[in-house]
């Protein structure tokens, strides 16, 4: 699966054609639908999909799928870039953002929200309990205690110190790909045929307080319309807003591109629109509604695990840089 640059610019440039050249440029979305499939960013994506495959194996939703599995990485204590143990802003505080999506254009979205342990299933019942799609701060806050979601300290011992020799600095500086893991995205597609996503992390390492990225922001950390398809995207956020990242891809799938192609035309959309890419490490993952599944990055260290009935792996996203 493992793509050259030279594939990677081509996909990339498809991406740049008429609307009409792109209609006729893939395939991919006529393939029949080969059961359930879950796919999700990074390394720890593996861990996420272990709790995910059951639930759709079982014939469980997508939506509980995707929700239960990207839980899973939001308890890890060792995973610094979400839920607990997540790297503080450089107030030393871990805020969280975090939104969800079906494949019915119901969605749910909490923003800057602090000690809460499982930011996606508040955002999940933001979107079944309430008339609203997004929360932030502290009314996020009061509405998980509402919800019985508990209390918890997010910060770490590790990540205090570890912020701590930051202050020494103070130097921002994106810091994605490090641990080979960073915002946990999934998508799933359930043996009914449904679609569903979800997004959690704690954010950029060290942002400023009250910084909010792409992760809570419907269209651009995420977005699902069942008739075509299910995208989502982990990097730094601000270049993801700026194209509205996730409703792209899908709508370049919508107008024929494979998964993997839309993918890498919302990767090079970033790169036009930025006079520099430097250490700007953005990835999307995309999911068709017939389970056809791709994804693409800007540096070369991004990864997608997928698993279904048939396979169980870890893919090295294409990239566009070197
Ligand atoms: C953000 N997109 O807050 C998230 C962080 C991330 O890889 O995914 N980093 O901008």
């Amino acid at each position: 699966m493992k793509k050259d640059r030279r594939s990677f610019i081509r996909t990339g440039m498809v991406g740049g054609l008429s609307l009409a050249g792109m209609a006729c440029s893939s395939s991919a979305q006529e393939e029949t639908m080969q059961g359930p499939i879950v796919v999700a960013t990074w390394d720890h994506g593996v861990q996420s999909n272990a709790v995910s495959w059951p639930i759709l194996a079982g014939g469980g939703s997508s939506l509980d799928a995707v929700e239960q599995g990207v839980r899973v990485v939001e308890s890890d204590p060792n995973g610094t870039t979400v839920g607990l143990g997540g790297t503080p802003d450089r107030e030393g505080k871990v805020t969280l953002d975090a939104c969800i999506m079906n494949h019915d254009s119901q969605c749910g979205a909490v923003a800057f929200l602090q000690d809460i342990e499982h930011p996606i299933s508040v955002a999940r019942k933001v979107m079944e309990e309430t008339p609203h799609v997004m929360l932030a701060g502290a009314g996020a806050y009061q509405f998980a205690r509402e919800q019985g979601f508990p209390k918890r300290k997010l910060l770490t011992e590790k990540g205090e110190a570890d912020w701590k020799e930051w202050l020494k600095t103070s130097q921002y500086k994106p810091k994605v790909n490090v641990e080979n893991h960073d915002t946990i995205s999934a998508l799933a597609l359930d043996a009914s045929g449904q679609l569903a996503g979800a997004c959690t992390t704690s954010g950029m390492a060290y942002k400023m307080h009250g910084r909010v990225g792409d992760s809570p922001i419907i269209g651009a950390s995420l977005f699902v319309d069942g008739d075509v398809g299910a995208a989502c995207a982990t990097g730094v956020g601000e270049a993801i807003i700026r194209v509205a990242g996730s409703a792209l891809v899908v709508e370049l799938m919508r107008q024929g591109l494979s998964p993997e192609e839309a993918c890498a035309a919302a990767v090079q959309r970033i790169a036009d629109k930025h006079k520099s890419v430097e250490d700007l490490q953005v990835g999307f993952i995309a999911l068709s509604k017939n389970g056809v599944v791709g994804a693409a990055s800007m540096y070369p260290g991004f990864t997608m695990a997928v698993q279904s009935a048939t396979r169980s792996d870890l893919v090295n996203a294409p990239s566009l840089k070197g």
